[in-house]
């Protein structure tokens, strides 16, 4: 029974008029470059992919004959092909139709192996999709960098905020002992371009450092080589003191740089090709530069002086907060503009896409494009924490495309600045907070893995559409039949603003269940932090309800562009979607609806939980056109999903409304 563990890579047998148009495309593969491992895994992805959409085994050839599919880069090129090489970059690539010696052929053309390997998954997926192949012209190269995977996975296997099972790398069994997944895991990886991986978790432990693991890591390095993708690690600011035995870890300590300097060459000797360091810093308990009295850039500076000569990189997070800030929202932005310039050329500060913590909604962080002299990566979520975990049905494409759109108010979008044009950088970065596990599936449930793949494709074009994202997903991992698939696409689209709805609509945020994040807790007030309690964020009362961040507040406003302030300074020029953000409002505030707020927080919770019950009925509606073992699953996985929205929907209202203390709107329909 399909159980979902090929992913968007099914390659299941065409039919009709694409599956002739893909024979005839397709007889032969032509490689006459020299060989190399990269070049041997796009042949059999090749390979693999035409045997298993058409039934027949294309021959590998070095003679050019019709219908032949021909890799070719300017070094293997046949004689006779023009191709825009300088256009293509390192790892961009063609796929264009051609006549070489007489014979109409399909070229697939990079400048390097690893291209030609993104070229092929981007051919295959053309076919997978249905795009007429005798037309094919695409030429594609990636906007950003490095796209990266960030996994927060544990050495005991446990995986922070992981709901997909344990985590893939089986520690105790490395390095010796490789997993045939970890293989499957670099061709997905590398069929949405995704580069590198970081394998341990930001709450890092020291040992991950020690010669046992980073041989462990080294195995990893060496499955991954081939499909272009590097191995990064989490480091422990602290590791100098826990491993070296050194009294303090601080930057400025000639002892301790020497110490990061000896491992740095330690790692490079173990993996040539390291990718770098990501670190959590003086952030929910980590140690960091603040413990010595010393800033970010101090600490970032020392681990990048120790990666330079190896050509490594540090990504230091940017996600900071501590109970004594006025506003958690500010505190980023407090610390981080003033380092803008100070950071060494390999460092890159990593910025989740919103100054709170991955939540349903949020307006995009306000440090992108604040700090202009200094690359920021963008840190997005895929995994579920604070959006259902792995049961509830939402495409994140959607609030990816959201964040990346968004105008900063500094003269581009966020796509702008992390791709590094706005600002004229070359190094750039993008995170996705992987949500990979050991389960069957990868990723714990069936639609959980278009996260995944929209994180890679739009880490490759920040400017793709959600919706096209989805269109190609659902076509390889479900049906390529247009009435089906835009069904589902549909489906998807809707999901994000129903959790949205039914969790935390009109710009509340982190009203979960505390600690693990799953389900409603808004009345929750009596944490050992403040900063970590639902009302903290809420702020409801007989008078009303919403975080005050304009002048009058916490001011946290300020820190955006002073155009995008001051139209969000105003309840009537601020978004719905981001109201209660910003503002504390009375409960009777007018809505552009022409609702009370009260009446349009009642009226959108209800919207989510109908929007919930129509996506089953949709799904239900699909049955003829997905295999059963499929389909059940995300059946059952719906019927929970819409339990759990009216469950969020009536406690919060329940919740909401002995603390304003007001009538259900006449013709409000729950509880149902
Ligand atoms: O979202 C919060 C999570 C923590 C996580 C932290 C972070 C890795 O609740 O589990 O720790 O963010 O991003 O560092």
């Amino acid at each position: 029974a399909e159980d979902g563990y090929e992913l968007w890579l099914r390659y299941r047998p065409l039919q009709g008029p694409a599956l002739t148009q893909l024979k005839a495309g397709a007889r032969t593969i032509v490689r006459t470059g020299a060989d190399s491992p990269t070049l041997q895994a796009a042949v059999a992805e090749l390979q693999r992919g035409v045997a298993g959409m058409t039934g027949r085994d294309p021959a590998l050839t070095s003679r050019i004959a019709p219908g032949a599919l021909v890799l070719a880069t300017p070094a293997s090129a046949p004689a006779g092909l023009a191709m825009p090489w300088a256009e293509l970059g390192t790892e961009g690539y063609a796929l264009r139709r051609a006549k070489l010696q007489g014979a109409d052929v399909t070229v697939i053309a990079a400048n390097s192996d690893i291209g030609l390997l993104y070229g092929t998954y981007a051919w295959l997926r053309a076919a997978q999709t249905g795009a007429d192949l005798a037309k094919l012209d695409q030429r594609s190269v990636p906007k950003i960098g490095l796209r990266l995977l960030n996994h927060w996975d544990n050495l005991d296997r446990h995986v922070e905020r992981g709901y997909a099972g344990a985590s893939i790398w089986d520690w105790w069994k490395l390095p010796e002992i490789l997993d045939a997944r970890y293989t499957d895991y670099a061709r997905a990886n590398a069929s949405l371009g995704i580069n590198g991986t970081v394998l341990n978790n930001v709450n890092a432990k020291a040992d991950s450092l020690t010669a046992p693991w980073l041989a462990k890591a080294a195995a990893l390095a060496d499955v991954f080589r081939p499909y272009g993708i590097k191995v990064y690690l989490s480091a422990r600011f602290s590791a100098p003191v826990e491993l070296g035995g050194l009294k303090k870890s601080d930057p400025m300590d000639p002892a301790v740089r020497a110490w990061w300097k000896a491992k740095a060459d330690e790692i490079y000797k173990t993996i040539p090709d390291f990718g770098g360091f990501l670190v959590k810093a003086n952030s929910e308990g980590q140690p960091g530069p603040q413990d010595y009295g010393r800033h970010h850039a101090d600490g970032a500076n020392m681990l990048a002086e120790a990666l330079a000569p190896h050509g490594g990189v540090v990504l230091w997070r940017a996600f900071v907060y501590a109970p004594e800030a006025k506003d958690r929202a500010a505190q980023a932005f407090d610390e981080f503009k003033p380092l803008d310039g100070k950071f060494a050329p390999n460092v890159i500060v990593q910025v989740k896409n919103g100054a709170i913590d991955f939540q349903p909604r949020e307006p995009f962080h306000p440090l992108f494009g604040a700090t202009p002299r200094t690359p920021l990566a963008l840190e997005l979520q895929i995994t579920k924490e604070y959006l259902g975990f792995s049961t509830h049905l939402v495409y994140m494409g959607p609030l990816f495309e959201e964040v990346l759109k968004a105008d900063t108010g500094h003269g581009g979008t966020v796509a702008r600045v992390v791709d590094g044009s706005l600002a004229k950088h070359k190094l750039t970065a993008i995170a996705g907070v992987a949500n990979i596990g050991a389960d069957r599936n990868w990723s714990g449930s069936q639609f959980d893995q278009a996260n995944w793949y929209a994180y890679g494709r739009m880490a490759w074009d920040p400017d793709l559409g959600a919706a096209d994202v989805a269109r190609d997903w659902v076509a390889q991992t479900f049906t390529a039949r247009p009435a089906a698939r835009d069904a589902i696409v549909k489906l998807m689209l809707d999901s994000r603003e129903a959790v949205v709805d039914y969790m935390t609509p009109l710009g509340l945020h982190h009203l979960m269940g505390t600690g693990h994040h799953y389900g409603p807790a808004p009345w929750v007030d009596n944490l050992e932090r403040a900063d970590w309690n639902p009302t903290y964020f809420h702020r409801a009362s007989k008078d009303g309800i919403g975080f005050d961040r304009t002048a009058t507040g916490s001011n946290a406003l300020a820190q955006y562009a002073p155009a995008i302030a001051k139209r969000w300074a105003d309840p009537r020029t601020t978004p719905p979607e981001l109201l209660l953000w910003f503002h504390h409002l009375p409960w009777d505030h007018a809505m552009p609806s022409g609702r009370t707020l009260w009446a349009e927080l009642i009226a959108r919770y209800d919207r989510g939980v109908a929007t919930v019950a129509d996506m089953r009925r949709r799904w239900a509606a699909l049955q003829p056109d997905i295999d059963a073992a499929r389909h059940a699953q995300v059946t059952a996985y719906l019927a929970q999903q819409e339990r759990e929205a009216r469950w969020w929907r009536d406690a919060c209202i329940a919740y909401f409304q002995s603390v304003s203390g007001l009538p259900l709107p006449a013709g409000t329909r729950l509880p149902e």
